[in-house]
């Protein structure tokens, strides 16, 4: 039987298990990278493993979350990411050289290989060819020691492109349509592959911005076949000798068909607060606005930031919108410069930022309160821009300069006849942003400043669990519920003790002083618990404050394996209702947990206060069950080492 381009790259790779779909897997990591927000984390634990150097085949580190150095902790952090990045082998690319995930599709992306990111957004590269996955920081730290990635097989979704986009309708509109269908949760536990005769009328960055923002499915990952137009993208990065042809055999069978034709397709735009809120850009048209950004992983690759200012020749920006770019790399900037677009933004009223993430992760450009932002951005969670009650529309960079133009949400197919943007041929390419790290490095020393604080220790699981439910939350909670990020918060993200302070505080602001008196806690949620970010931290933290156990409908992958890393039980109700029948306040009790759970049982019985009992299930493999018992990842890891079986991880 065939195979789809997705299991091609799983097949070469796996090193344990069965593809059969669902089942535990193990693939070898050709790659990996990592941002500072998780970085400095991710870091830490690699140190903590104990390698003297990274064993992949390339390893980078990118500073692009947090630019602000509001004081010297950002920039302290910076200096550790790029002392320790020569320490053990890995490239280091420097504030403002770019957003992790366009600079690694222009200059790293090889198709056919696997890629391993502590951002939920690394599917990115999936416009590649490249098999690229998020997780969170701890799992890339063993990946860069060279252990295989552990997973859930996923169910290949094939995606059949037919046709061509019309005028005014970009790669953002084709992904916006498959949320609509498809919803925050439609893509768990599986990989999204696009093939058919549309593929070829889609340009590598127009492919990447649809992988980046199949994240916001839930999809494990994305995967774009590498044909001729990778080759000419691999062509005008100077990089054409890693080509090699990825696509799925004649006779390969997808878990399930989504057909779309790209001609049919309208302007489409994401209304606040959830990426999957999607409507025809008609529907919501005339609304007033205050702000437009043009940026972030998704959207600000070379053609994003021209077609705005093609769109913008002899117009101009509304007095009432200030309208923002913000550059997904140096290489764009530097090529939408010389192609004459940034005189034309700047001359029409454009704010021009750095490269980086910015008011993507909330880090500036929080909108005034009560008015419209437009952006091209990946997500539009309840006050991730900053602003509480914030509304924040998600469109392509079409919808967002029209509107910019109009002052009120607009049709870009009100604007006329369409621009024209031709992609060079060469790019110009200037990779002095990129710092590889020297020959030796054992002779570099870490510099640390005074707010990286060490790992916390964490406990093995004791044989009985006693909690008091602290929490109990809606569905689709988000890792920017659980551990916000923000100006205020970001430059936390190596100090444990002090960013555990703000656990839930978007939700409940008392939360981490009620933890400090309650003991053990448990969380009770619904459905997708977790989905968003892949940072560690929405795990790490609320350990920190004492919880040992989530009780929900289901949970999103990357925080599912965030939480089972740092010892925090993911239990689901065998029947939903049960939801209903407990609440915040009482107390549980599951006697013999630990037992059970390395017994390999699937259930345990939950006992709420004194008269109730429940049934959870224990979804999890045999390597879950013996991390959760040792209380973490890390602890796991060194006991193996201790006992001499470090350099065989698997199970
Ligand atoms: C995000 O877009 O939410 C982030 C910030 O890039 C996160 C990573 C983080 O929280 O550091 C992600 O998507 O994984
Ligand atoms: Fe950065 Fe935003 Fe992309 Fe996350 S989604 S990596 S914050 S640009």
């Amino acid at each position: 039987m065939g195979l789809t381009a997705t299991e091609k790259i799983i097949d070469k790779h796996l090193v344990e298990g069965k593809m059969t779909p669902g089942s535990q897997i193990a693939i070898r990591i050709d790659q990996t990278l990592t941002q500072d927000a998780t970085g400095t984390m991710a870091y830490l634990e690699f140190e903590a493993i104990g390698i003297p150097e990274v064993k992949t085949e390339l390893s980078i580190s990118y500073v692009d979350h947090n630019l602000l150095q509001s004081d010297f902790r950002n920039a302290d952090d910076h200096r550790f990411l790029q002392s320790i990045a020569g320490r053990y082998g890995i490239h280091f690319s420097r504030p403002g050289n770019g957003i992790c995930h366009q600079v690694h599709l222009e200059r790293y992306a090889v198709p056919g290989k696997t890629l391993l990111g502590s951002d939920s957004h690394t599917p990115t590269a999936g416009g590649c060819g490249v098999l690229a996955i998020g997780a969170g920081g701890l799992d890339v730290a063993m990946g860069m020691a060279g252990q295989p990635f552990y997973l859930r097989m996923p169910y290949v979704t094939g995606v059949r492109l037919t046709g061509k986009l019309s005028p005014w309708v970009s790669a953002r509109d084709v992904i916006l349509e498959l949320l609509r269908l498809m919803t925050v949760k439609g893509g768990v536990g599986k990989v999204i592959e696009y093939f058919g005769p549309g593929v070829a009328t889609l340009s590598v960055t127009d492919r990447a911005t649809i992988a980046n923002l199949g994240t916001e499915l839930g999809a494990t990952s994305t995967v774009f076949p590498s044909d001729e137009t990778t080759r000419s993208f691999l062509v005008s990065q100077k990089r054409e000798k890693v080509w090699q042809i990825l696509e799925a055999d004649q006779d390969a069978t997808y878990h399930e068909i989504i057909d779309m034709d790209l001609s049919s397709l309208e302007p489409m735009i994401a209304c606040p607060s959830s990426p999957d809120n999607v409507v025809p850009v008609r529907e919501v048209a005339g609304q007033p606005i205050s702000q437009v950004i043009i940026g972030s992983c998704a959207n600000s690759s070379f053609r994003d930031i021209v077609v705005a200012a093609k769109s913008l020749e002899s117009r101009e920006i509304h007095p009432f919108v200030s309208f923002e770019i913000n550059p997904g790399s140096r290489q764009v900037l530097e090529n939408a410069d010389m192609a004459g677009a940034l005189r034309t933004l700047i001359h029409a009223g454009a704010r021009i930022h750095q490269c980086g993430c910015l008011g993507c992760i909330g880090m500036g450009q929080a909108p005034a309160t009560d008015t419209i932002s437009l952006r091209t951005f990946t997500r539009n969670f309840p006050g991730r821009s900053g602003t509480k009650d914030d509304r924040v529309y998600l469109c392509s960079p079409e919808t967002a300069v029209a509107s910019a133009i109009q002052g009120i949400i607009t049709d870009p197919r009100d604007l006329g006849q369409a621009p024209d943007v031709l992609l060079p041929e060469t790019y110009f390419i200037n990779d002095n942003g990129i710092i590889p790290p020297p020959g030796d490095g054992s002779k570099v020393s870490v510099l640390r400043g005074p707010n990286i604080k060490s790992l916390p220790e964490f406990e093995p699981l004791p044989e009985d669990l006693k909690a008091k439910i602290l929490l109990k939350v809606e569905d689709n909670i988000t890792t920017d519920h659980i551990m916000p990020a923000g100006s205020k918060i970001l430059p936390l993200r190596s100090n444990v003790p002090a960013i555990s302070e703000y656990v839930f505080s978007a939700i409940d602001p008392g939360f981490s002083s009620r933890a400090k008196e309650a003991g053990i806690i448990i969380i009770v949620g619904g459905e997708n618990y977790g989905q968003g970010s892949s940072r560690e931290h929405a795990a790490l933290a609320p350990r920190y404050l004492g919880v040992r156990a989530k009780l929900v409908k289901s949970f999103a992958r990357i925080h599912k394996a965030n939480l089972v890393n740092f010892g925090i039980l993911p239990l689901t109700f065998m029947d939903p209702d049960d939801y209903d029948r407990i609440k915040q306040g009482d107390t549980v009790a599951i006697p013999g947990l630990r037992t059970a759970l390395l017994a390999g049982s699937d259930t345990v019985s939950v006992e709420v206060g004194k008269d109730k009992t429940i049934q959870a299930r224990l979804e999890l493999s045999v390597r879950d069950r013996l991390i959760l018992a040792s209380g973490s990842l890390l602890n796991w890891v060194r006991a193996r080492i201790q006992a001499g079986q470090g350099s065989v991880f698997s199970l």
